[in-house]
């Protein structure tokens, strides 16, 4: 009778999730209506746009759960291979208005809230931004994980979800100051909490080893603290598919189990002690971007997030009871940098200990199924684990490590023998004090494909860090995927108005999909009618952004003068200290000129926003300079419009949206060979935005792609760094003019005391300036120049803004991801079909 039951119901929830829901205002009014009567438990005189919001987004993810349940069951009924893409952060920002125009919805959503007497923006900027990231990183995740689902490739996310995540920052007193996210403080629509789906995660305890019946060596590791990692499901739409993929992010528990215990011993407190400090592990984002911090609560919070998800895997796997050989036949796993890289000791460990495989059956499969993608070649950013601590919190995996590492160093050696210094550089142990875990070279090791995210970042990675693996590897193992960025929504969602005369253009809203159409723009360069709508275009979303600084800077600016933007994470290999210095000197030249003059020149305003790493003290001086610099120029009256500055608050995704569409230029100005790509550069240029930029990251396909003329290039080339630092170093003596008047106004009190910015100005002296401030100086001035003088030019300029957005394609994440499905995943489109 049961079966029968379950038939029914099987049968009834297949109907169900195949009937498609009409998308006309009545039906979704009726939804709306439900949930805010229903879900949200509203009385009518309590309804606002929070809860219009919230009412609005359970019913789109009502259609959302439905999708994503077909599309889970059709990939799961065809077992087909698909891609985990294991990361530590999901930028995600808004879902609501990528939802809506993912499912087609947008409209009818509009003229349903305007029915109801809301207005569909201030809805959507109800939501509360997903921060589950720092910046680049966590953003390049969002952005696959979109491609994924709207290519129709097979693959989930994994990550952790934080309760608190990414600070939002306040400026007091031109000073950054952190305050938690509490982004879960309304309810969260687009996270689906799946209870059932719990997996243990040991810590500590003890390893003990006895022979099995076919004599083999067996470890067995229990004691310690077990935690518990629960599911939390979100679904992410692709845009016009039936496909909807997931990222599932692991919440920490105390384990039921263990918790019983001292409950039952009538230890009351520290049941509840224990409760806590589980709950701690996935509390909070470590807001550090490049820079790796050897905090013990990270290296759990690494742990708890590798083993839930390859347990996760594992369980996945096993219900298709194929043999274990075919496991990297169904499972590719894709390591964001190393943090995920205790995913390789794990399953290592899953597959040894708990499910009897040799060690080599199981080393096999690690290998077939990780690649992981390197980010970075900052020395401070390389993650490494004292062995110690490795010992302590994971006894088991730092023997697996040694083991790992021991095999291969003896392959090494067998291939190069004699040659002790190689495997002393090449091993994942570093030896000195402490001792510690080279968690890329592990990576490395396990991997059996390795990228780096732009070319010349994928060069330089096998020139430095990578080096010595290549004689025993070969070259090939290490490949360039260069980055993409999601055209639905740096485009199609942050820039509507250009949106709708790209569609008017192409014909249709396949560029959408499809960036490579974007190139009949080219065709419009000289159109006066085109031209003056992509100017007017730019112009509103100019106005947009000058509402916003209006509102949240309290500073007005024209928008007839040029923006130029510089936003990211605050960083001194990312130069903002550069730029802000060059504001000084732009000041003083203004301040010196005749009345006369002055007022012929360029009006500018100065964007700058960003986040510093909470312990970054430099980084922060960065930002109070901005802002003190903002304070003097701003108040300024013989100045005007002709200069200001603005540090905008809390830089985050939905920030990002206002911002990129609203620049002229943008500045990407790291020491060549620092930055590893770049995405932001992609966004702006993608939004008819000419970029200011050193020879670095993704700038340099930026420019392969729209032409040298259409980039302002300046600064020594990446080849020439090293150099650079050991014998040119900064000398007061042989100091650029302008840049020593610049320092000296800063010295001279002009923004405030001078102490303040002293460790900041140390930074370029007594050997330092590490990232070529005083050696790029001149060059940039001279960009900046070139910057002026080409906007001055503007029929000029607007054919280079409509060339810049008609040759990007190349930037999309759908090539980059079909590029990593093609010649790294080995998985294959899987589209859902259409509804009957
Ligand atoms: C960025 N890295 C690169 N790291 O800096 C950037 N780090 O050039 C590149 O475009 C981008 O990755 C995508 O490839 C980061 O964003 C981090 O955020 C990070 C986080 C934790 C620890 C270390």
């Amino acid at each position: 009778e049961g079966g029968v039951a379950k038939t029914k119901i099987a049968s009834l929830m297949e109907d169900f999730d195949r009937q498609e829901e009409p998308a006309d205002v009545g039906t979704v009014q009726k939804a709306i209506i439900r949930h805010l009567s229903t879900t949200l438990v509203k009385i009518p005189r309590d309804v606002d746009s929070l809860a219009t919001y919230l009412a609005s987004a359970y019913s789109v993810r009502d259609r959302l759960i439905q999708k994503w349940n077909e599309t889970q069951e059709y990939h799961e009924r065809h077992q087909v291979k698909r891609v985990y893409y294991m990361s530590m952060e999901f930028l995600l920002g808004r879902s609501l208005d990528n939802a809506l125009l993912a499912l087609g919805l947008k409209k009818v959503y509009s003229d349903t809230l305007n029915g109801l007497g809301f207005n569909m923006e201030s809805c959507l900027e109800e939501e509360l931004n997903a921060g589950l990231g720092n910046g680049g990183l966590g953003r390049l995740a969002a952005c696959y994980v979109d491609s994924l689902a709207t290519m129709d490739y097979p693959g989930w996310g994994y990550g952790l979800r934080y309760e608190y995540g990414m600070f939002k920052q306040k400026i007091v007193d031109g000073f950054q100051t952190e305050v938690p996210d509490n982004w879960l403080a309304d309810p969260n629509p687009w996270e689906l909490p799946r209870p059932e789906i719990t997996y243990k995660v040991r810590f500590y305890g003890h390893v003990s080893s006895a022979r099995d019946a076919q004599d083999v060596e067996r470890h067995k590791w229990d004691g310690g603290q077990v935690f518990e990692a629960m599911a939390y499901d979100v679904p992410v739409p692709g845009y016009g598919t039936n496909n909807v993929t997931n990222i599932r992010l692991w919440s920490c528990k105390k384990s039921e189990l263990f918790d019983l215990t001292a409950f039952n011993d009538g230890n009351y407190d520290a049941a509840m002690a224990a409760k806590l400090q589980a709950e701690n592990l996935t509390a909070v984002l470590y807001p550090n971007d490049n820079h790796m911090v050897g905090k013990e609560l990270r290296l759990k919070q690494e742990f708890l997030f590798a083993s839930a998800t390859l347990q996760d895997i594992i369980f996945r796997f096993k219900k298709t009871t194929r043999p274990w050989v075919d496991f990297p036949d169904l499972v590719a796993i894709q390591l964001n940098d190393t943090h995920p890289t205790l995913g390789v000791p794990e399953l290592q460990r899953l597959l040894v200990d708990e499910e009897g495989l040799s060690w080599d059956e199981a080393w096999d499969i690690v290998n077939r199924t990780f690649s992981f993608t390197n980010h970075t070649v900052l020395p401070e950013a390389m993650e490494r684990w004292p062995v110690t601590m490795l010992e302590k919190i994971l006894p088991r995996h730092m023997s697996i490590i040694y083991d790992i590492n021991l095999f291969f160093l003896q392959k090494v050696e067998k291939k190069f023998p004699n040659d002790r210094d190689l495997l002393r550089r090449i091993s994942a142990i570093e030896e000195g004090s402490p001792q510690q875990v080279r968690m890329a070279f592990l990576a490395c090791i396990a991997s059996h494909t390795v990228n780096g995210v732009a070319e010349i970042h994928s060069e330089i990675i096998k020139k430095t860090i990578f080096r010595d693996f290549i004689p025993y590897f070969g070259a090939d193992k290490f490949v360039n995927k260069t980055n993409g960025i999601a055209p639905r929504r740096w485009l199609h969602q942050a820039n509507p108005q250009l949106s709708e005369l790209i569609t008017e253009v192409v014909g249709d809203k396949s560029w959408i999909k499809d960036l490579r159409k974007l190139i009949i723009l080219e065709d419009r360069i000289g159109d006066a009618e085109f031209e003056e709508r992509w100017v007017a275009i730019k112009h509103a979303n100019k106005q947009r952004l000058a509402d916003y600084i209006e509102r949240v800077c309290d500073i007005k600016v024209n928008p007839d003068a040029v923006f130029d933007v510089q936003v990211k994470r605050i960083h001194e290999y990312k130069r903002q200290f550069m730029n802000i210095l060059a504001v000084i000197h732009r000041y003083n030249q203004l301040k010196a000129m005749p009345e006369a003059r002055r007022q012929k020149e360029l009006p500018k305003v100065m964007i700058f926003s960003g986040k510093a790493a909470s312990g970054y003290y430099i980084a922060k001086l960065i930002i109070k300079l901005i802002n003190s610099v903002a304070a003097v120029v701003n108040a300024d009256s013989a100045i005007g419009d002709l200069l200001k500055v603005v540090f905008i608050p809390d830089y985050n995704v939905s920030v990002a949206e206002v911002i990129i569409p609203a620049s002229d230029v943008s500045q990407h100005i790291s020491t060549a060979g620092t930055e590893a790509s770049g995405t932001s550069n992609m966004k702006f240029v993608l939004n008819g935005g000419l970029i200011l930029g050193t020879v670095d990251g993704a700038n340099v396909e930026i420019c392969e792609e729209i032409g040298e003329d259409n980039i302002f290039n300046f600064g020594c080339l990446a080849d020439e760094v090293e150099d650079f630092r050991h014998t040119q170093r900064y000398r007061p003596s042989s100091l650029h003019p302008a840049l020593k008047t610049v320092l000296g106004t800063i010295e001279s009190g002009a923004f405030g005391d001078p102490g303040v910015f002293a460790p900041l100005l140390e930074t370029l002296r007594s050997g330092g300036d590490v990232y070529l401030v005083s050696i790029d100086f001149p060059s940039y001035l001279e960009a900046i120049k070139s910057v002026d003088r080409a906007y001055r030019d503007r029929p000029k300029w607007v054919a280079r803004s409509i060339r810049c957005t008609a040759n990007l394609a190349k930037f999309s994440s759908d090539r980059a991801i079909h590029e990593y499905a093609e010649q790294i995943w080995n998985i294959k489109q899987c589209p859902v079909p259409s509804k009957v």
